[in-house]
């Protein structure tokens, strides 16, 4: 497989041109073979300064244009998204090192969100309250916000980008784009997909979507420009740590997806067949890179000697290789630094009494790719490094025999993103999802922790930043709401009753 080559050839069909992949100082690699496959020029502080400038005046004559003809542009994105799904989700696995389902997947998310968006644009509500006072109306209304700044993460490369900008155009908002610098092929091919979207609208204003191809200092930019209001960001709990507070600075919004060290519980009652697979999928599935993995499980001790050799013969059997040429259900880590991560985690793992399975490197003919086989540690406690997020295929196991102390160590980490218990118990299903149940923003009952759909509200609570993303009202994130009282008497009272005649 001459990756290099297919590369080209993809973003060359899906639109982007061939000139701007050669001749950069910012080398771009695939991770399927560890070999490179452009240079990028990146993009100039003062240039990235002027795309947001451009997306501030696009958005200030898209704010006017009615939310119904905005979906337009996003249903006929979607259209557009369905004409490439094919080959923007193998561009996804060439970059990121997806399974083919998987990069398919992951388009298949973006057109699911573009459908959302189109209904939504019809849908952008709100509330009329009665006002205290008579012959007066209250009422909210939804404004469109100005440029949405996306920042995004190498391990969804294109969806995540898609979640925000397909809210954030039918709310009438811009967009300016940074992907990951170790996806920015992806997001180059979603710039041309998008280009010709508003071709066909036609009237689409120029500068509406931005890509920004740069490092950390040009995401800098977008953090600390005072005409970006709002910034989503997905990424570690260290970056939103950094990116947080510098908008907080200068008053900005932040939609924050960071961390997950999600967990499941598994209980005595559980379906024990359909936990092994949601499982093997939530810790396996992606190399363990995504923010949904199942990183800790904790299992009753009345079915732990039953469904953890199961799991245990799963880690030792799963397919681990490049997906593109062996159909491997299990693809490479995304870099040596991931690798080295994982192996670190791994030491610490042993020392602190954890018992492995798996973990170790998968050998290639590519020196510079990087395959593991996942790993299973049993531990004996929930001690450090289980309670922090690795970004890479373990799954740390644990007995437990009291649900209510199962609960608790569930909780007892920084991040709340995701979390599942298996169990048909309703008692213990309702308790996990109740008020002093799973502390995350997902809590789910019967499947895995990892592939939400897109009708929900995407986020986590504590280290994992408190946004949402994606469905549900998750669209409020991107306006401004106005509160509005209308007098249509013929006489002004005031509200609490106040006197104040002059
Ligand atoms: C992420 O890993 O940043 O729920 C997003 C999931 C996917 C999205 C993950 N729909 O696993």
């Amino acid at each position: 497989m001459d990756i290099a080559k297919e590369t080209t050839a993809l973003l060359e069909r899906l639109g982007v041109d061939k000139a701007v992949l050669a001749g950069g100082s910012m080398p771009s690699y695939s991770p399927l073979t560890g070999g490179k496959v452009a240079d990028l020029a990146p993009i100039s502080a003062q240039d990235a300064a002027k795309a947001i400038e451009a997306a501030d005046a696009a958005f200030r004559q898209w704010r006017n244009v009615p939310a119904p003809r905005r979906g337009e542009l996003v249903r006929l994105l979607g259209e557009e998204l369905r004409a490439s799904k094919d080959d923007l989700g193998r561009l996804v696995s060439i970059e990121a090192g997806k399974i083919p389902s998987e990069g398919l997947g992951e388009v298949q998310e973006m057109i699911d969100i573009c459908d959302f968006a189109v209904g939504l644009s019809r849908q952008l509500y709100g509330l009329t309250i009665a006002s205290e006072r008579p012959g007066h109306r209250m009422m909210e209304t939804w404004h469109p916000l100005g440029v949405v700044g996306v920042i995004s993460a190498f391990n969804f490369p294109v969806a995540v980008w898609s979640w925000n900008a397909a809210l954030a155009l039918v709310c009438g908002n811009s967009v300016v784009w940074k992907p990951s610098e170790k996806t920015p092929l992806t997001a180059l091919a979603c710039q041309a997909i998008f280009a010709r979207a508003a071709s066909r609208f036609g009237d689409a204003p120029e500068g509406l979507l931005q890509v920004l191809i740069g490092d950390r200092a040009i995401g800098e930019v977008l953090v600390d420009h005072p005409k970006v209001p709002l910034v989503s960001a997905t990424g570690s709990t260290r970056m939103g740590a950094e990116v947080g507070p510098r908008l907080a600075k200068r008053f900005a919004r932040a939609i924050l997806e960071l961390g997950g060290n999600n967990a499941g519980i598994v209980c005595p009652s559980a379906d024990l067949d359909m936990a092994l697979r949601a499982i093997a999928f939530g810790a396996m599935g992606t190399a363990g890179q995504r923010c949904t993995t199942l990183r800790r499980l904790f299992v009753h001790e009345s079915v732990y000697d039953d469904l953890v050799p199961r799991l245990k013969k799963a880690y030792e059997s799963v397919s681990v290789g490049n997906p593109l040429e062996t159909g491997a259900l299990v693809g490479p880590l995304i870099d040596a630094a991931a690798y080295k991560g994982m192996q670190s985690a791994l030491e610490k793992a042993k020392a602190a009494g954890g018992e492995i399975t798996g973990g170790e490197r998968v050998e290639t003919a590519q020196d510079a790719a990087f395959y593991v086989r996942p790993a299973l540690v049993e531990m004996p406690k929930q001690v450090s490094p289980v309670t922090e997020e690795t970004f890479a295929p373990i799954l740390y196991v644990m007995k437990y025999s009291d649900f209510d102390a199962a609960i608790a160590d569930h909780n007892a980490v920084g991040a709340g993103l995701s979390s599942s218990i298996f169990t048909l118990d309703m008692r213990e299903a309702e308790r996990f999802l109740s008020a002093d149940g799973s502390d995350c923003g997902i809590a789910n009952v019967n499947i895995g922790t990892s592939g939400a759909e897109i009708g929900g509200a995407f986020g986590g609570e504590k280290e994992t930043g408190g946004g949402r993303e994606s469905g549900s009202d998750a669209w409020k994130g991107y306006m401004r709401r106005a509160t509005n009282t209308v007098n249509y008497s013929t006489v002004l009272p005031l509200a609490q009753g106040v006197s104040f005649d002059i």
